[in-house]
């Protein structure tokens, strides 16, 4: 009986986790005191929802999800969002005029080529550390 129930947990346990797989994360230059952003493609391989509701940067004073969004005069604006919704068996990408991390006020500078650690912070996934190239923007398709 209490192996029953020790499998009942495990299998509910390994059902309420999500499976979501960081690709090509990178940031842009800046020099200290300027501000940075991380791109990447999310892939949610599991057949649950998930969520991306933080994101970690040593290097920076604050770190924010950001969206873009068209203004009334048809510039482009960005602001804040609290969470950003990757749905089941599905791919979100943050890309520039897009969805990204805001990496706010700079520690240091950042420059091409260099590697940093950040995580992701996912409501079921949990944190997922990654790696991210410093590179430019890259050509607009
Ligand atoms: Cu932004």
């Amino acid at each position: 009986m209490k192996k029953i129930i020790l499998i009942l947990i495990l299998s509910t346990f390994a059902f309420a986790q999500t499976k979501i797989e960081i690709k090509d994360p990178w940031i842009r230059p800046n020099a200290k005191g300027a501000n940075s952003a991380l791109f990447f493609i999310a892939e949610n391989k599991s057949n649950k929802a998930d969520t991306l509701i933080a994101a970690k940067f040593d290097n920076s004073e604050i770190v924010e999800l950001h969206e873009t969004y068209k203004k009334n005069d048809d510039m482009m604006g960005m602001r804040q969002v609290k969470f950003v919704a990757i749905p089941a068996k599905s791919t979100v990408t943050f890309k520039p005029r897009n969805l990204h991390i805001m990496l706010i006020g700079l520690k240091k500078d950042i420059k091409i080529g260099e590697n940093y650690n950040l995580t992701l912070v996912f409501k079921k996934a949990g944190e997922i550390k990654i790696k991210a190239v410093v590179q430019d923007m890259p050509k607009m398709k």
